[in-house]
């Protein structure tokens, strides 16, 4: 990204690291789809606004090795304008 991430965005971010490390219970980096579910309703009770989200693994499994790792969730999620003000998909509640 050409700038800088704001002080809620860096917030964001953390936050959907924390996310992501609890459902990957083995520490493996990544999440298969399933967990990777799970997260996404988490994060959804949460407060995050991620109504576009698709469990479609051509979007979201870039390598196509059945997992979607951290690279993979992160530019996921900023695809779907997590870090981005002016679009829905974003926490609410925070
Ligand atoms: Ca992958």
């Amino acid at each position: 990204m050409a700038n800088q991430l704001d002080e809620s965005q860096t917030e964001r971010l953390t936050q959907m690291n924390e996310y992501f490390k609890f459902f990957d219970v083995d520490s493996s980096g990544r999440l298969d789809l399933e967990e990777f579910g799970k997260m996404c309703k988490a994060m959804v009770e949460g407060g995050y606004d991620l109504k576009q989200i698709g469990f479609n693994s051509d979007l979201l499994d870039h390598d196509h090795d059945g997992f979607v790792n951290f690279n993979e969730y992160v530019s996921h999620m900023i695809s779907l304008g997590v870090l981005d003000d002016s679009k829905g998909a974003r926490p609410i509640n925070f």
